[in-house]
């Protein structure tokens, strides 16, 4: 009995000493774990309001219904800025933005006004189409100071980087070269031109010289006859070409135009004149309207330099991802072609604007 005691003893000696064993083994990993782990499920415990905070900001991050946006358009020139226009309305309704659109008739000063009202307004971001690149710092940094961002649409300004988030438009300087490189074959790299220019001091009209005048380096037999601008517009565009055709006759073997409506305005005062557009006088132009396309197809124009002003998706876009404090790139670029004669006719009903 003693012996078989001192047994039981022993069993229940050496079992409790070998719980107590798991027990700490257990324990600290255990304990190490939990203490590892503890704060961290703590934390998200604690996280968890501001694992919620998140999903309560989900909700509160703008959609394009909570979105109000001003645009400070140009005006009506061409039939180019009528198409901008019908696209920023368009995408604008269909997406539910509440747009505040203002038309500046061509002028700069209406132009500020309209950004000040939005301003005032506290719309949630202000899109403009600078008439002309100098002359915006003063009510940017207005812009900047209340808090709402500027995206350029389709023209650029002169301002400091800071004041402006983003620029939507396109390549003028490629588009400029591409219409002398058009005009080049057209007169077999030999003859004079004259150029029709947009509105003086405006993005467009001086990088479109810029890119033609340095692609006309390299043709020595090319030469520009005569520069002026015809302000974007078809009676100015017909009233400079009339002048130029005054001055310098059938001399003139091309005309470049920084954009269609020019070009048609100048194809009519050829006409008048006596002399065929298209054949005795070559004509490239810039924009891709449908005007342009049916004139390729009269076979008055010779070429035009795709230029897109359906900007709305983008500049929506564009919008949004600001209004919700995202980044958005510096230049949105528009892809573009180049669309002579021989395709006109085809690509006619395709053409959006
Ligand atoms: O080429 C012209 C319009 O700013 C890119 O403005 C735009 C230009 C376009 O009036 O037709």
């Amino acid at each position: 009995m003693k012996k078989n005691r001192l047994w039981i003893l022993l069993v229940v000696i050496l079992f409790s000493l070998s719980l107590a064993a798991c027990g700490t083994t257990a324990v600290e990993p255990a304990a190490e774990e939990p203490a590892a782990e503890a704060p961290a499920a703590e934390e998200p415990a604690a996280e968890a309001p501001a694992a919620e905070e998140p999903a309560a900001e989900e909700p509160a991050a703008l959609t394009y219904e909570d979105l109000v946006v001003g645009f400070a358009q140009i005006g009506a020139e061409s039939e180019w800025r009528t198409a901008e226009t019908n696209s920023i309305l368009a995408v604008a309704e269909e997406l539910g933005v509440e747009l505040k659109f203002s038309d500046a008739q061509q002028q700069q000063e209406n132009q500020i006004a309209a950004i000040r009202s939005f301003i005032a307004q506290g719309v949630d971001v202000i899109g403009v189409a600078p008439v002309v690149e100098s002359g915006w710092e003063p009510v940017f940094q207005e812009a900047k100071d209340a808090g709402i961002p500027i995206i350029l649409v389709d023209r650029g300004a002169d301002v400091p980087d800071e004041l402006y988030t983003s620029f939507i438009g396109s390549d003028f300087v490629l588009e400029g070269e591409n219409a002398c490189e058009e005009m080049a074959g057209l007169l077999s790299e030999e003859g004079n031109i004259i150029e029709l220019q947009g509105t003086v001091g405006a993005g467009p009209a001086i990088d479109r010289q810029a890119g033609f005048a340095s692609c006309l380096e390299g043709y020595p037999n090319m030469s520009m006859l005569d520069s002026q601008s015809g302000n974007f517009t078809r009676a100015e565009g017909k009233e400079v070409m009339e002048a130029f055709l005054q001055t310098y006759g059938d001399q003139i073997n091309g005309v470049y135009a920084h954009n269609d409506d020019m070009a048609i305005g100048a194809i009519q005062a050829i006409e008048e004149y006596g002399l065929v557009p298209g054949e005795d006088i070559k004509i490239v132009s810039v924009d891709g309207v449908k005007g342009a396309f049916e004139a390729m197809v009269d076979g008055t124009l010779n070429c035009t330099v795709e230029c897109n002003p359906l900007l709305g998706p983008q500049f929506f876009e564009a919008a949004l991802m600001l209004a919700n404090g995202e980044e958005v790139p510096r230049w949105i670029k528009s892809n573009e072609g180049v669309y002579c004669q021989e395709v006109a006719a085809e690509m006619l009903p395709e053409r959006q604007y």
